[in-house]
């Protein structure tokens, strides 16, 4: 693999002519964008199998775009691109392949990674987990006392969560009625304590889902629930109860789960990018192996897609060099994801883990420091009732905060006009950002009040507009087109990480706190003495608990 240093970019003329072209043109104002061209949302916007994504509400111009495709070839994106598509380790300090676009494959595709075709191995697994799910949904697989199972409860934290409790919500209209899904993650007990008060043990299926089965947090869960089951029915029912997603087959057998009952996937796979392999399983059992292999098909649609489709018509590109303009070029630190959808009221969290674990870096994918801004704070909340929240800072704060809307065409629950009144907002919130309300407009709707009520409203009534947004609107919210959209965004962060040269595929930055709760969690044992070794808050903080714990 060739070795490109990564801060390079910054001493390319694309991203010198980018500063530039920003310099002149950021008194723009959308606004006039729009009133001089009539057709701006044709030419600025893509449309793929039922996505739409309108980037027209955005400071861009023909040149813009040009100098930001420019940018691509400094960062050799489609050198990237080609190196991931055939499975080089472009995980370089992991050294592994990065490969969740083959779990998306279909059955008749083949690719060679390190010498052996890893199609037929996804399809393997895939045909155990549709057998499997099947016998679980048809109430063939039995608890131990002969019950059908009634309910899922997935153990699982980040990857082996997120991914899955977000795509479960938002296919709940394709859901079993006669299984219910349960997500739990967190290594408070009242997480687990809450979730499994209401269940029976005798129709509960637990899921240990872990990539690498030895994270604490999954695992103390995992022993929770099995104490909770062997309470009732003895330690012969984890057989039956108990089912664990996995790469490794030792420490599954080690907590008594008969590998038997062990889905499998590989170092390829990154946690965050996981949901489209076994860690899909509380999906499949939910809506049923056919519809997440619509899931599969839709990403793999996406896939195909940005492989093949020139940058300048290319969704994850496009949305992907947006992101960079504002960013790196505008210095803008966030970026808001808004879904206009409840069953996507959970994406914003998973969008958040997949772009910032995978950009939140400040060295090269060498290790080389970075002397320019990366990954933005992804955050973001399900619309409407974000715009009752939060939106304020939007429309009149002092921040440039790019938006993604996300808003499905059609709903699964026609409940009269509903949505059309949450379409109406979506749509109505991003004109509002783009156009802002000007002060002849203002002056107009204040006509006949006082004159010093108007000197002191009109400032506070003024919307200076030219926020940038992007729309995605989906025919409906289907597996397919779901699968399309979490694929879409996935490349979209992989095209920035390139950009800043970064390897996205790494999270060294999550392992020090781990390794400093291992010091702390014994030193919280009154029967050993105080810690005195950390600085003074971490140690008082430490005594705190000492004296306060069991006593109040
Ligand atoms: C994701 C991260 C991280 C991971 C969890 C769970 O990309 O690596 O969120 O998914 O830490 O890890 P395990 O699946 O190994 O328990």
């Amino acid at each position: 693999m060739p070795v490109i240093r990564s801060n390079d970019i910054n001493t390319s003329s694309a991203w010198a002519k980018l500063h530039q072209h920003q310099r002149a043109t950021r008194h723009m104002h959308m606004r006039q964008l729009f009133e001089a061209d009539p057709h701006r949302f044709e030419r600025f916007s893509i449309e793929l199998d039922g996505l739409l994504l309108d980037y027209s509400k955005n400071r861009i111009t023909d040149r813009t775009l040009e100098l930001l495709i420019d940018l691509t070839d400094a960062a050799d994106l489609a050198g990237w691109m080609a190196r991931m598509r055939e499975g080089e380790h472009i995980n370089v300090s992991e050294d592994r392949a990065v490969l969740h676009t083959a779990l998306r494959m279909p059955a008749e595709a083949s690719l060679a990674v390190d010498g052996a075709d890893v199609v037929p191995a996804v399809h393997a697994v895939l045909a155990r987990l549709r057998d499997f799910s099947n016998a679980v949904r048809e109430g063939a697989w039995l608890g131990a006392t002969g019950q059908p199972i009634t309910d899922v409860v997935n153990l699982g934290i980040g990857g082996s969560d997120l991914g899955p409790l977000v795509v479960a919500e938002a296919l709940a209209p394709y859901a079993s009625e006669r299984l219910n899904v349960h997500f739990v993650s967190n290594v408070d007990g009242q997480h687990i304590a809450r979730t499994l008060r209401t269940l029976d043990p005798q129709s509960t299926l637990f899921i240990v889902a872990s990539k690498s089965f030895t994270t604490p947090e999954t695992l103390l869960n995992a022993h929770a629930a099995r104490q909770w089951l062997t309470g009732v029915l003895g330690e012969a029912a984890v057989a039956r109860h108990f089912v664990a997603v996995s790469t490794n087959c030792e420490a599954v057998a080690a907590f008594g789960i008969d590998p038997a009952n062990m889905f499998g996937f590989w170092d390829w796979v990154g946690g965050r990018y996981s949901v489209w392999s076994a860690i899909g399983l509380p999906v499949m059992l939910s809506i049923g192996f056919e519809h997440f292999s619509q899931f599969l098909a839709g990403g793999h649609a996406m896939d195909r897609h940005f492989f093949e489709t020139p940058f300048i018509r290319n969704i994850p590109v496009v949305l992907a060099l947006l992101g960079v303009w504002y960013n790196t070029f505008y210095r803008a630190h966030t970026h808001a994801i808004m879904p206009y959808d409840h069953g996507l009221r959970r994406l914003p969290a998973h969008l958040q883990q997949m772009d910032m674990e995978s950009n939140g870096k400040r060295v090269g994918r060498y290790g080389e420091r970075l002397d320019f801004d990366t990954g933005p704070v992804i955050w973001g909340e399900e619309g409407v009732n974000s715009q009752h929240a939060f939106f304020q800072l939007l429309h009149q704060g002092t921040r440039l905060v790019p938006c993604d809307f996300i808003v499905p065409m059609n709903s699964h629950y026609e409940t009269g006009s509903q949505h059309q009144v949450l379409v109406a907002n979506c749509l109505a919130q991003t004109q509002a950002l783009m156009h802002g309300k000007t002060e002849s407009e203002v002056l107009s709707e204040m006509a006949g009040m006082p004159g010093d009520m108007v000197d002191m409203l009109l400032p506070q009534k003024l919307f200076p507009g030219n926020q940038p947004s992007n729309t995605i609107a989906l025919d409906r919210i289907t597996p397919y087109s779901l699968g399309m959209l979490m694929a879409m965004y996935e490349h979209k962060v992989f095209v920035q990480g390139v950009i800043w040269g970064i390897n996205s595929f790494d999270q060294w930055g999550v392992e020090y706190g781990k390794q400093l709760a291992k010091v702390i969690l014994p030193q919280l044992s009154p029967q050993l003495a105080p810690a005195h070794e950390h600085d003074c808050s971490t140690n008082g903080l430490i005594g705190h608990f000492r004296s306060r714990h069991g006593k109040h």
